[in-house]
């Protein structure tokens, strides 16, 4: 595929051409998360910029490199079914962290509100309870998982993420992206290494676009477009299957339902 094969495809993917149909779902959600100002605003803006042909704007707002920018979960759109969504930056993956981010993954937390890290117990079964009464099933959500090259990182980190990434993937069926930001900036080779052997099956190194630097090249579009491509072979694998979106949800909940039981009992 040529650079405009690969932006059509894009622009004009639709769940009904999958082979079984959309089976009831309706929308791809690419779920971003990650650790604060990691770059996950400016991927947004990166892979908008690659697909629309404009001039370089920043629709999420990205801009500190201590990061704590982001505290709403906003949508954006970038074709009628494909949805990018920012995330708020954890400080550390912790059990209330990683929650959050499960419940998102499950589909149970709504859109575009304020992301909270301190939902205890009894908040998080509310969640699940609350949801009920407009239960969303017909997204298919891939996860991300951004990550600075320019950043350290302890061997007690590469275990948590490690469990934090498996257990993403048990929820979604789909095991996270990882996209390695700021390649130009540090040994991005070492961290393909260390999230290949986390299990990881797609890695992306970019050099996000930015205010400071967008200069536009046929090689740094492309990072972009591929990465949302392999979005698009992850959910086209998955559509290959019989699905049952109501199913699945129920599915989700009894894993989040488990999983905060055991973070309550683990205290
Ligand atoms: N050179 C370079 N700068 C980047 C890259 N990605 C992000 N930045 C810069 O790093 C800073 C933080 O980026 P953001 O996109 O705001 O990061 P974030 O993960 O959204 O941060 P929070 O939402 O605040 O947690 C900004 O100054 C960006 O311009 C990259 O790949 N290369
Ligand atoms: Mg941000």
């Amino acid at each position: 595929m040529d650079i405009g094969q690969l932006k059509e495809y894009i622009l004009s993917y639709n769940l009904n051409s999958c082979p079984l149909g959309n089976q009831g779902y309706n929308r791809v959600l690419i779920q971003l998360m990650g650790f604060l100002g990691h770059g996950k605003s400016s991927l947004i803006n990166s892979c908008k910029y690659a697909l629309h042909n404009q001039v370089f704007k920043t629709h999420a707002e990205s801009g500190s490199a201590d990061g704590g920018l982001t505290v709403v979960r906003n949508a954006y759109p970038l074709t009628h079914t494909i949805t990018m969504v920012d995330n708020r930056g954890c400080a550390v993956l912790n059990p209330l962290e990683t929650g959050e981010f499960y419940a998102q993954l499950g589909n149970f937390v709504p859109l575009n509100e304020r992301v909270e890290w301190t939902k205890e117990f009894t908040d998080m079964l509310n969640l699940l309870e609350d949801s009920d009464v407009e239960p969303n099933f017909t997204d298919i959500i891939v996860p991300i998982f951004v990550y600075s090259v320019k950043r350290e990182i302890a061997a007690n980190e590469v275990e948590e993420i490690k469990t934090f990434l498996k257990a993403c993937r048990d929820l979604t069926g789909i095991f996270p992206i990882i996209v390695l930001t700021h390649k130009t900036s540090g040994p991005f080779f070492k961290f393909r290494d260390l999230f290949e052997g986390m299990g990881a099956e797609e890695i992306f190194s970019v050099e996000n676009y930015t205010s400071e630097d967008n200069l536009k090249t046929l090689g740094r579009h492309l990072q972009f477009l591929n990465l949302i491509l392999k979005v698009l072979l992850n959910v086209n694998f998955r559509m290959s299957e019989e699905r049952n979106p109501r199913k699945e949800r129920a599915e989700r909940k009894k894993f989040l339902a488990k999983y905060f039981h055991e973070r309550e009992t683990q205290k």
